[in-house]
């Protein structure tokens, strides 16, 4: 069954992975908050209706342990966390409709009420299983309280995840070789009553539900692989007294414990959406029409908790008759210089320290959105930062916006009165349906090249037409080019609005334009400004050399004081409470950025479909628009083929055209940028390093 494109008649749900309140926000976080927030603002862009919703992750080990490690009481310890995160939330713009946390009432009922459900449904039952435990402190070991080895990719893994390998989920026994993180000395085992759930009982309903499932490929493939590889049921209770209550407890059964943190966790998502609605009131927005009736639940996600939520949450939901998410999109993580995020190593860029270097949050918005597709990883440095700000914000939209507006208020006051002509109208359409497509693709990236590919047009239409030297002798032809200018402006405006609320919402102003962009659909694209504005300012400022040089230099500085700090300190607690969460890579020796290795195993008569050949390159090119986007004529023995490929950030083209290459031969054909791709050039590493062969292979070769 496929859905119906946005926007659906049915109201849609939003939402993005919960932060757990236990720790200073970073630009991994950001990536997620702000990437489901511009898919929020885009989706109604479309005029789709919509609520974005989060809270903090309040419960479980990973908040436990921390508090525990300061000597406060964890409740205290999460609501100060909580109450940080949603002060600094609107200040990069991401504007939740609502904003609860996990240990509130709204979803401690909730929660107890769908365990309730699942257990009459008869779908949970008790088990006697081996714990960890530690007897010098003489307490159970659940989660984050040991580590240990993966058993099965062979990595260090922490009670409950595989965080440093293959990203699995772990069940309380499953870790070998377990060790308490609280005294450092090997646990032993203890037998203990747990409750499970049984999401075996799911296999037909999940496999099913992941057909029909949107949003990213590596949230649907990962999935069908741990199901082939056999569902286990799921242990949802904890030896803990930091969480929330098994709701049976008072009659004996399940008394002393709490619920595991991925229980009660993404319920938040829907008492959230609740509390919205309390709010708000359903006539605005009804919070059961997308969890229980008809409408759209959209998940966002890092791609480290694709498990939790294409396995155990829509098992969940069925289980206790809400409805199932119609998409999960899962970003990639975020690498600082090349090397994995470490908030331990304080090789991070901090929310707060972005802030106070009095950087613009569009800024940052803007980079973690378009640097990469969603899935893929995105690597922040100072550098490429500058860039690309200074390059597609200042250089393309700004100086477009500016140049255009500035023009039009010194000779006409604001909008020449003329109607747009025809050639630009269309034009503005077809940015509006590669934007409506994007969004539908849950293509970020694509969304805000929609902005900056019509900025560019834009410059290149003023460009051509030279309204400058028009003004005198043909006045009425000049009013013609400026009118059309002024209307790419706003285009670009009420497309970029997802991506830079704040820089949108400045452009309409200097437009004259009355309430908020963030109200435009993006048929307002097309719609005359006001007849007059005033005379406008520049909307970005480029960042110079020496900025930067200063900003690596604080980085680097502050990452080798770390490193420093660390020699002297090898106690089992500080390097074993590292918290890795939310788009963090890990950089343990050895794996130091790399993607884990997929379990996932082919056959031979699957290569044996992929046609691979030696080819050599004839012609190299750059495509407008396209910064890294190269167009290649390579002769692969049979025929010339014509191929798109990303890989200017490291070659030159013009020394390309001579050089061997490898190509897939029957790859789909896509286009890219106007320019048809018939194959696809294969290369290695974020820079995109070309592949080629050696000897005595041929053009035409097959590579096997
Ligand atoms: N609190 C954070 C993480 O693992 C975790 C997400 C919960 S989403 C329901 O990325
Ligand atoms: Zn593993």
């Amino acid at each position: 069954m496929s859905n119906d494109e946005f926007p659906t008649d049915t109201p849609a749900v939003v939402t993005c992975g919960l932060p757990y309140a236990n720790g200073d926000l970073h630009i991994g976080h950001l990536r997620g908050y702000i990437g489901a927030d511009a898919f929020d603002r885009a989706l109604e862009t479309l005029g789709q209706q919509t609520a974005y919703v989060c809270g903090s992750d309040m419960h479980g080990t990973p908040v436990a342990v921390n508090a525990e490690q300061e000597g406060v009481d964890p409740e205290d310890f999460a609501l100060e966390w909580h109450d940080q995160y949603e002060e600094t939330f609107p200040k990069f713009n991401v504007d939740f409709d609502n904003y609860g946390h996990t240990h509130d009432e709204t979803n401690t009922e909730l929660t107890q009420e769908v365990v309730r459900t699942l257990d009459e449904e008869g779908y949970i039952y008790e088990k006697e299983i081996q714990v960890a435990y530690d007897p010098d402190a003489d307490q159970y070991l659940p989660d984050r309280y040991v580590v240990g080895t993966c058993p099965y990719c062979g990595e260090k893994a922490r009670g409950d995840e595989c965080d440093e390998g293959c990203q699995r989920h772990l069940e309380p026994g499953e870790v070998e070789d377990p060790t308490s993180t609280i005294t450092g000395n090997p646990a032993e085992y203890r037998e203990r009553p747990h409750k499970f759930f049984e999401v075996s009982e799911f296999e037909e309903y999940l496999t099913e539900f992941l057909d029909g499932l949107e949003g990213t490929s590596n949230a649907r493939n990962q999935p069908r692989q741990w199901i082939e590889d056999g569902l286990q049921d799921w242990c949802i209770t904890r030896d803990m007294d930091w969480g929330i209550d098994y709701p049976n407890g008072g009659d004996g059964d399940g008394e002393d414990l709490v619920l595991y943190v991925w229980v009660d966790a993404p319920i938040e998502y829907i008492a959230s959406t609740k509390q919205y609605t309390e709010r708000v009131g359903t006539d605005e927005y009804d919070w059961e029409q997308p969890w229980k009736g008809e409408g759209e639940i959209v998940h966002i996600i890092g791609r480290d908790i694709i498990q939790h939520h294409t396995i155990f949450w829509p098992a969940m939901l069925e289980g206790a008759n809400y409805n199932a998410p119609r998409a999960v999109a899962a970003t990639g993580f975020i690498t600082i210089n090349g090397k994995g995020l470490s908030t331990s190593r304080n090789r991070a860029i901090w929310a707060k320290e972005y802030l106070e270097e009095g950087f613009h949050p569009d800024l940052l918005r803007y980079y973690l959105t378009t640097t990469g597709g969603l899935q893929q990883d995105v690597d922040f440095s100072w550098d490429a930062f500058q860039e690309k700000v200074n390059g597609e914000l200042v250089g393309t939209v700004g100086n477009f916006w500016y140049r255009s507006l500035l023009f039009a208020y010194r000779n006409y006051e604001g909008t020449p009165e003329v109607g747009v002509s025809e050639g630009v109208s269309e034009r503005i359409e077809g940015a509006i349906g590669q934007t409506r497509d994007a969004v539908n693709d849950y293509d970020l990236r694509e969304v805000g090249r929609a902005a900056t590919q019509l900025a560019q047009f834009g410059n290149e239409y003023i460009q051509r037409n030279e309204p400058w030297k028009l003004t005198d002798d043909e006045p009425e032809e000049a009013a013609q080019v400026i009118r059309d200018c002024v209307q790419i402006a706003k285009a670009v405006g009420v497309l970029l609005e997802p991506i830079a609320p704040d820089k949108a919402q400045a452009l309409w102003e200097q437009l004259g334009e009355d309430g908020s962009v963030a109200d435009a659909h993006l048929e307002d694209a097309l719609e005359a400004p006001p007849r007059n504005f005033a005379e406008p300012g520049e909307l970005f400022e480029k960042i110079e050399d020496d900025r930067v040089d200063e900003l690596n230099e604080k980085l680097e500085e502050r990452v080798a004081a770390t490193a420093d700090d660390e020699d002297g300190d090898d106690s089992a607690a500080a390097t074993e409470s590292d918290d890795t969460d939310a788009g963090e890579a890990t950089d343990m020796a050895g794996a130091d950025d790399l993607e884990p290795l997929t379990d996932e195993r082919i056959e031979f008569e699957d290569f044996q479909d992929v046609d691979i050949r030696v080819g050599r390159i004839e012609t190299a090119e750059g495509i407008d628009g396209a910064d890294d986007l190269a167009r290649l004529e390579v002769d692969i023995g049979f025929e010339t083929r014509q191929v798109v490929a990303g890989i200017k950030q490291l070659h030159d083209l013009e020394e390309l055209p001579g050089e061997k290459c490898i190509l897939l031969a029957n790859m789909a054909k896509a286009e890219l940028f106007g320019v048809e791709s018939n194959g696809m050039i294969l290369a290695a590493g974020e820079e995109a390093d070309l592949l080629t062969t050696h000897d005595d292979a041929d053009v035409g070769e097959k590579v096997r």
